[in-house]
């Protein structure tokens, strides 16, 4: 039965997606409302990041060698803990952790889920105000049940992801997901402390005029990606332009106002990093399949991102992620090169 409301409720709805789906354990949004717990513990810390003495490096560097805040700390370990004490995962990989944390006590031995997450992707933008996110992306295990999760789980290409969604701290907070039957956004209600559906079924319209890139890389690029940027920077209104350059260097903002708008976010490889920067299941996996769930697509220059067989945990990967058509034409770019 259908609840008639005006407001959903994050819980109300995945409690209803449920029901239309007989064969569903209630597992997943289990899982879901998990995540969504972190996020909220989280937003709170976020937002009070410029008032007490949370910011600054911890002074210690994540398992890339990069300089780790507080804050990511703070994430990883509330989302590491919700997960740890609720009943529908098996263990978890981290962008901030080595290796993978397999719960093993009897509950998560049974569970049938197994979550990956970049607990706080920007954060070198944390000082400094600008919006910031969670990542996560949820996979059936491929080990058997009754028994502790194993790195296999891990290491699926992202076309077995079961959901994958973000949260953005941004000027409201918050919560999209996606599912194989569609992308559903939530934005946080402060006042009574609840993501609430407020982007029902996110459609990534097909063109848009919005290229986000990081222009001091631009001559490390490889060929086709600097003719397509050149392209981006020469249209007119006679072909669809002029296009808008955009970039915080924050994805999970750049992304979901390129979902929202329409556009293209590029991470290339370069000359001095020919994977690029992104990582493949933290980060790139997660967003290629809610593009794709919108009607967008991803790939990674050659191929389709989400066919990739991921061989470690940290892997990286050069990225392009959007607008159906507008991903067209850069391919047209990129196969000429
Ligand atoms: P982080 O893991 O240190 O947060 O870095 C990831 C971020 C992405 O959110 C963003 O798109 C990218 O790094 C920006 O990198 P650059 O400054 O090299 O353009």
């Amino acid at each position: 039965m259908m609840v008639n409301r005006n407001i959903l409720t994050l819980d109300e709805f995945t409690i209803q997606q449920m029901r239309s789906f007989p064969a569903a354990t209630g597992e997943l949004s289990s899982l879901l409302r998990d995540i969504g717990l972190a996020s909220k513990r989280i937003n709170v810390e976020v937002n009070k990041a410029g008032l007490v003495d949370i910011l600054g490096d911890y002074g210690t560097t994540n398992v890339q060698g990069e300089e780790v805040k507080k804050l990511d700390i703070y994430a990883n370990n509330q989302l590491m803990g919700v997960l740890k004490h609720g009943i529908s995962c098996a263990g978890i990989a981290s962008e901030e952790l080595d290796d993978i944390v397999v719960f093993d006590d009897e509950v998560s031995n049974n569970s049938k889920y197994i979550c990956m997450f970049d607990p706080l992707d920007g954060s070198g933008n944390i000082d400094v105000n600008v919006s910031i996110g969670t990542i996560f992306s949820i996979y059936r295990r491929v080990s058997k049940l009754g028994i502790p999760c194993t790195k296999e789980d891990f290491l699926q290409p992202g076309n077995k992801q079961v959901a994958a969604g973000y949260v953005i701290y941004g000027s409201s907070t918050m919560l999209v997901y996606a599912t194989k039957r569609g992308v559903n956004g939530f934005t946080l209600d402060p006042q009574i402390g609840e993501f609430s559906l407020s982007h029902p079924d996110i459609q990534c319209p097909a063109d848009g005029k919005i290229y986000s890139v990081n222009h001091g890389n631009f001559f490390q690029y490889e060929q086709g990606v600097k003719e397509y940027i050149t392209c981006c920077q020469k249209k007119t209104k006679a072909d669809g332009g002029p296009y808008t350059q955009r970039y915080i260097g924050s994805m999970v903002a750049d992304v979901h106002r390129n979902l929202i708008k329409g556009g293209i976010f590029t991470y290339p490889g370069t000359t001095d990093k020919p994977n690029g920067k992104l990582r493949l299941l933290y980060e790139c996996n997660p967003f290629a399949f809610i593009v794709e769930m919108a009607g967008g697509r991803a790939t990674d220059g050659k191929q389709r991102v989400m066919d990739l067989q991921p061989t470690e945990l940290h892997q990286r990967t050069p990225f392009f992620v959007g607008s159906k058509n507008m991903m067209d034409e850069l391919d047209a770019f990129i196969k000429a090169d």
